[in-house]
């Protein structure tokens, strides 16, 4: 990718997509092109065709997609998987079909089997059951990579694709029925403290081993990969350290200076029962995360004053 190249970062308003423009504005491009979901909906054929057809981007970066955490993904169910198999199916057409140089199409870890070995290397791709809170989601991103890989086959298409672990950072999604946890426990604590409540719900067991990343870190691995990457198949993109969603808790508790106690919902389901990727591919190619978890979720914690909530 070079300074002159027109860049189209789909999804530019999320957390994930506007993490990439951050990155890329740091680094000194700024030859983008942004359309909102109002302007470009994403899942109607014509609309993505016609805007390519337009624009002509040299390079994109697929980051729009409907996502959510478990309760959200369990119960649109219909939505994760139209929604999604429409956005990439359409951007990743309109990309052969317009002359695209270069795609970069992001998926997420629950791609893998449920009880998948850990850490969880790319190859265990396709290899058993999915997780049924997650299933649509994940099938929806499996036929994102499959969608990448036939077109470089048949086409010649360099698109390539990247599997990010659990993800946080600033433009998370804070709404309780629909975010992850990590955005979920900062606001419950929050709130608890400031309410004056002495109780925080943990949904689950809090057993389930997790792996967060700072989407600042994603971004700088995005970079990396759509320079340094031109294979078939894709790359986990994570940080190799997992902590329990209870000890999640703790952590959060004491950054924000909540004193209750923490009580559990196990009415609600606890998913994966781990989800620990291998970053060895990445890692070999020389890129390495580099925002530890506490140091994150502070710095996220010190930005929410601008939200409603808060
Ligand atoms: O982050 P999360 O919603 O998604 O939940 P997944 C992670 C774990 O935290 C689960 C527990 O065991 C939840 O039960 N948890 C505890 C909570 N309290 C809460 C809470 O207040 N809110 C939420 N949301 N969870 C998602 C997938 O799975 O991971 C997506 O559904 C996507 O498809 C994403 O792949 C990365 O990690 O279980």
């Amino acid at each position: 990718m070079n300074k002159k190249d027109k860049i189209y970062v789909a999804g530019h308003t999320g957390m994930v997509g506007s993490a990439i423009v951050r990155r890329l504005m740091e680094l000194g491009y700024h030859n983008f092109i942004f359309s909102t979901s109002k302007e470009t909906d994403l899942r109607k054929q014509d609309a993505v065709f016609g805007f390519f057809e337009n624009e002509k981007p040299d390079v994109v970066f697929l980051a729009a997609a409907k996502v959510g955490g478990i309760f959200a993904n369990n119960t649109y169910r219909a939505e994760f998987l139209y929604d999604n198999l429409m956005i990439e199916s359409n951007i990743i057409h309109a990309s052969y079909l317009s002359g695209v140089q270069k795609l970069l199409f992001l998926g997420s870890s629950c791609i893998y089997p449920r009880l998948a070995p850990q850490p969880i290397k790319e190859e265990y791709l396709l290899t058993g059951l999915l997780e049924s809170t997650n299933e649509p989601y994940a099938i929806a991103k499996i036929a994102g990579i499959k969608l990448c890989d036939a077109y470089r086959a048949q086409y010649g298409c360099n698109f390539i694709s990247a599997m990010p672990t659990n993800l946080y950072g600033p433009n998370d999604n804070y709404d309780l029925t629909g975010s992850h946890v990590l955005p979920a426990l900062i606001r419950k604590f929050h709130e608890a403290k400031k309410n004056n409540v002495n109780e925080v719900v943990l949904w689950g067991t809090g057993t389930p081993l997790r792996e967060f990343m700072h989407v600042d870190d994603l971004a700088d691995a995005c970079y990396f990969l759509i320079n340094n990457f031109n294979e078939p198949g894709f790359v986990n993109v994570g940080t190799q350290v997992e902590i329990s969603i209870l000890n999640l808790a703790y952590l959060i508790k004491d950054i924000v200076g909540f004193e209750g106690e923490i009580v559990y919902d196990r009415t609600k389901p606890d998913g994966m029962p781990r989800k620990l990727m291998d970053v060895s591919k990445l890692t070999t190619m020389g890129w390495h995360s580099s925002i530890p978890l506490e140091a994150g979720i502070r710095n996220v914690y010190n930005q929410l004053n601008t939200q409603d909530w808060f």
